[in-house]
């Protein structure tokens, strides 16, 4: 079961050879996805040679094997995790059931709004991040963004085969305008907020993967959870990759403080506009990426009490992150949750809801704790290059434009303001025109084997035990 069928026209490990109607409707779908591919993805790199990262077995040996390839030429293709023998359900009212192989007709509209949902986002990303390559800060960077580019185009394909697989025309019908919707286009921008906000700039690049992607991470493990076996299993295998996504966000904003406090020691200072003068970020500038990014991605979880929660975990469509492993009660039919909402007289208060009810919630409580860990990280950076700056996230009140704070005037900290004090303050909380336009002259790009830009530190070690120099990407 793990190996995967690389003979075929669509690698995959899901037997497709022996189900014709569902092979010929995904090669019939496959030259639609090449052609977006090379309208939307990073097509001015079509004929260079890249490092890259492809699967050729679901388990531990098989997924990560490396060679050199044109992105054009990647295997797209279809891997579920091997299943689970005798897997029941995890959740929900029908908890120890067994797992479904088929969409139970009754839920066959909420998994499809879940998995379009899911799938929207992957083509999305790399849709906003189109012509970052043009401004890479190395050649390591750059392959790793073309690496997270491949792999969300399989993300793509994986949510596709899904909708082919289980939900007859409308699922085809589904997987067309996955391709036909565009990030931040007027008339058909993509579905959730995040994912039409442009990126034209590595600092957003590395806030999105370390802020998004691990929105990602939260849902696809959620969707792990899902009784509808086929779907946990390839969102058990998404996972696998998205890890390397959220490394890079991770270690790319490492990488970018950790040259900024070199700069700061070379000059003495911690004035931001002496740091800009060496071409580096300053580190009140990074908070305002954060704000933007984290308050941004903070909504991508949905309304803090939603019955569409309520009704997918009931239904053993969605569950928690490791649901079997972190939770004592898989059931919550009497559970509640406390949440602080606005008084709507500028104040807060606290309401209970219904468990299920709040299963977005406890899930954006779960993400912005795996949020702080970075943060740490950096601050102990900073506290260790002897200054007294932390990087902080903001509330979770902030800027919200989903759920029970949508707009609601409120600082950093979430205290309710008015609107006035909102729009003279928000400027110094997010990134202003003029920080925009300092990054953007940041962005020149380097391309010499093992040399970085000036705003951000090499790192630590290369991808797959080659150093930092090798030649990642072959440019010709
Ligand atoms: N923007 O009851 P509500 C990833 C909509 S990222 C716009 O509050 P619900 C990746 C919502 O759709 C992971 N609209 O919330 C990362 C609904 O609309 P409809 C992506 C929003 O339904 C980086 C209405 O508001 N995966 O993989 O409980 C790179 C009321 O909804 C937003 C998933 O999201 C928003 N931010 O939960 C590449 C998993 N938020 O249906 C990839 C699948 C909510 O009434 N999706 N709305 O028209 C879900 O589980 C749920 O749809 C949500 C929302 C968690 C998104």
């Amino acid at each position: 079961m793990s190996n995967v069928d690389y003979s075929e026209k669509i690698p995959n490990n899901v037997d497709l050879a022996n189900d014709r109607t569902l092979q010929r409707a995904l090669e019939h779908w496959q030259p639609r996805f090449l052609e977006w591919w090379r309208e939307m993805g990073p097509n001015d790199f079509a004929s260079v040679d890249v490092y890259l990262r492809t699967a050729v077995g679901v388990d531990a040996q098989g997924w990560a094997h490396y060679g050199t390839v044109k992105m054009p030429d990647y295997r797209w293709g279809i891997f579920l995790a091997d299943p689970v023998a005798n897997r029941t359900i995890g959740f929900g009212d029908s908890f120890g059931q067994p797992v479904w192989q088929q969409v139970p007709g009754e839920f066959r509209s909420q998994f499809r709004r879940l998995i379009v949902t899911q799938g929207d986002t992957e083509p999305a990303s790399v849709e906003q991040q189109h012509r970052l390559g043009h401004t890479c800060p190395s050649l390591y960077d750059l392959r790793n963004l073309f690496q997270i580019n491949v792999e969300e185009g399989r993300h793509l394909w994986a949510m596709v085969y899904i909708l082919h697989a289980y939900f007859g025309r409308d699922g085809r019908e589904e997987a067309e305008e996955l391709l036909a919707r565009h990030s931040g286009d007027i008339d058909k921008p993509r579905i959730l907020g995040t994912f039409n906000e442009p990126i034209e700039d590595w600092l957003s690049f590395f806030c999105f993967c370390y802020f998004t992607d691990r929105d990602g991470k939260f849902q696809l493990k959620s969707l792990a959870e899902s009784s509808f076996d086929p779907l946990a299993r390839t969102c058990r295998f998404m996972l696998t990759e998205e890890a390397h996504h959220m490394f890079v966000g991770e270690t790319g904003l490492g990488r970018i403080v950790r040259r900024t406090l070199e700069v700061m020691k070379e000059i003495g200072s911690d004035d931001p506009e002496a740091i800009r003068r060496q071409g580096a970020v300053d580190l009140p500038l990074l908070q305002r990426y954060l704000n933007f990014w984290f308050s941004s991605s903070l909504d991508l979880f949905g309304s803090e009490v939603s019955s569409n929660a309520a009704s997918t975990f009931a239904n053993g469509i969605k569950g928690r992150p490791d649901e079997t492993t972190q939770y004592q009660d898989h059931v919550c039919a009497d559970s509640t949750f406390e949440i602080e909402v606005p008084d709507g007289k500028g104040g807060v208060t606290k309401d209970t809801s219904p468990m299920r009810n709040a299963m977005n919630e406890v899930l954006r409580d779960a993400y912005i704790r795996d949020c702080e860990i970075g943060l740490k990280r950096w601050n102990i950076q900073i506290k260790r290059g002897g200054y007294k700056l932390e990087l902080k996230l903001p509330s979770s009140r902030f800027r919200r434009a989903i759920g029970a704070w949508a707009n609601v005037p409120t600082d950093l900290d979430g205290r309710p303001i008015d609107r006035e004090e909102l729009d003279r303050r928000m400027p110094g909380w997010l990134p202003s025109a003029s920080d925009k336009a300092f990054v953007k002259s940041l962005m020149q790009r380097v391309v010499e084997p093992g040399k970085m830009a000036a705003w951000i530190a090499p790192p630590d070690r290369g991808i797959n035990n080659l150093p930092v120099d090798y030649e990642y990407v072959r440019l010709n």
